[in-house]
């Protein structure tokens, strides 16, 4: 395999902070890793979201931007890009994926509506539900099988769809959501096959079928890889496919973009891009910037067509599959196929003696942070329980890499660290919530351990030894 297609021009230092730091830094986060100072964390895999690289083509388009309030140079710059790649006729920019996902659910939802989607990702459930929304799982069983070898848990069960549609009276039906290279199920892409089934049965029963399109350069990277046909075709051949069988999408530009901030709604739908623009105006901004700086404009539509380029895909796919085979080897569980933009712990194998109402996969975000300074996020319970309805889902740990930072070294200690964790599993406690916020509530809900929590010692000797000279 090639190396990744790029040098390292401009560098920000890190350290590791020493293991006593690390233990206070933690309990001052309330065993939150989302509370963590940056300062106290060596490598950061919480989030590819706004944590790439930017190109140095990125970095030049920049100083181009035009700031002007109305008919920026840079918004048109961007919706060409975005007609390029994806070929929708509409965009509409928000500050970022959830002022996106605000803007379609305000256009698309009538209380009581419904909305299903393959599993659900956190932001565009609530926004869909602070829209009047009943947000209906329609994901296929193996998405909520971490064991399972399927090669697209991303597909929508058309089955299930179907009968949810002609049950309920396409009336009812808000929209139908499909998300690229599926987070909730360790970054698992839909087929393109798949695609087409829930296009046909749309178009059908006439219900508005939007993508989230955050990692669908990714998608069309495994629907190569993996979809008998397309192994000819390129990136973004594919990408415009994908985007072609779709009424618009909603993207948050921060992952497969490189883009620090940014968003967007597209579609053909002239009267749902019509609304859109009514609001954008209230919650946003001008639509011709959407809560975007001219610059931030510039360097996202210079990022949407690097997201189109396959040797850039591929590098980066290519990190998350290196360190879910490191992590493999050593016999740690994770979420197999390995997905998109990380690799996913399996928390209720890794830490089988703590019962999912104490939080495992938040004590082994925890513990994996003191052992060595590696921040990952919870996507268990915390994560997806709804309200006080029972929740046996997925229960995982996410190891995010972000786009054309790390090297391989980076991710050998990680894969160090977490080994290092395994050993000791047996040692790590579960959790007590002490604070609950009443929205979102794993970005900043604080925990207490049930017992004291292990120091876990790496090798790290912060004086390098001295070796005697002759
Ligand atoms: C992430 F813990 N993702 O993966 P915004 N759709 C999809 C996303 O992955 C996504 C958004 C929409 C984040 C950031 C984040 O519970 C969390 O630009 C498929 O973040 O507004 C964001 O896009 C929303 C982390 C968001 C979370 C919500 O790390």
């Amino acid at each position: 395999m090639l190396p990744p297609p790029y040098k390292i021009k401009v560098v920000e230092p890190i350290a590791l902070a020493p293991a006593q730091r690390r233990r206070r830094a933690i309990i001052e986060a309330g065993f939150n890793t989302f509370l963590l100072h940056a300062d106290d964390v060596f490598v950061d895999l919480l989030t590819d979201s706004g944590t790439g690289a930017l190109s140095q083509e990125q970095r030049a388009a920049m100083e181009l931007g035009d700031e002007s309030y109305a008919g920026s140079r840079s918004f048109f710059r961007l919706e060409q890009a975005m007609r390029d790649v994806y070929g929708w006729r509409h965009l509409v920019p928000t500050h970022q994926g959830r002022g996106a996902e605000h803007l379609l659910s305000r256009a698309l939802v009538r209380p009581g509506q419904l909305v299903p989607s393959n599993l659900y990702f956190t932001t565009s459930r609530e926004h869909a539900e602070l829209a009047g929304a009943v947000w209906v799982d329609v994901s296929i069983p193996e998405a909520s099988d971490p064991e399972s070898r399927h090669p697209f848990k991303g597909n929508i069960d058309v089955g299930k769809l179907r009968r949810l549609i002609v049950d309920a009276g396409r009336e009812q039906i808000a929209f139908v959501r499909q998300e690229a290279c599926l987070n909730m199920a360790g970054g698992q892409p839909f087929s393109l096959e798949n695609l087409r089934a829930v296009r046909a049965l749309t178009r059908e029963l006439d219900v508005p079928f939007f993508l989230d399109g955050t990692r669908a350069s990714e998608n069309a990277l495994f629907v190569k890889e993996r979809e008998p046909g397309n192994e000819h075709r390129t990136v973004a051949e594919i990408l415009r496919e994908i985007a072609s069988l779709a009424d618009g999408a909603v993207f948050s530009s921060k992952k497969d973009h490189f883009v620090p901030i940014g968003g967007f709604a597209a579609t053909d739908l002239e009267g749902v891009a019509r609304r859109m623009r009514e609001l954008v105006v209230v919650y946003e901004g001008f639509p011709h910037y959407g809560g975007m700086a001219g610059h931030d404009m510039e360097a996202l539509a210079q990022g949407i067509r690097e997201a189109a380029d396959e040797e850039t895909v591929r590098a980066y796919v290519g990190q998350a599959r290196y360190l879910g085979a490191r992590l493999e080897e050593l016999g740690i569980p994770i979420v197999v196929p390995v997905g998109a933009h990380a690799v996913f712990l399996d928390a209720k194998r890794f830490l089988p003696q703590v019962p999912q109402a104490q939080f495992p996969a938040q004590a082994l975000a925890a513990a994996i942070y003191v052992a060595g300074g590696v921040r990952t996020m919870e996507r268990g319970i915390v994560s997806g329980q709804h309200g006080t309805d029972p929740y046996h889902g997925l229960e995982l740990v996410r190891l995010t890499i972000p786009r054309r930072v790390y090297t391989r070294e980076h991710l050998d200690y990680v894969a160090e660290v977490v080994e290092r964790v395994h050993a000791q599993r047996e040692d790590v406690p579960g959790l007590e919530m002490i604070y609950e916020p009443k929205e979102l509530r794993f970005f900043q809900a604080r925990f207490e351990p049930l017992q004291p929590f292990p120091a876990f010692e790496l090798s790290e000797s912060p004086e390098p030894e001295l070796v005697p000279a002759g």
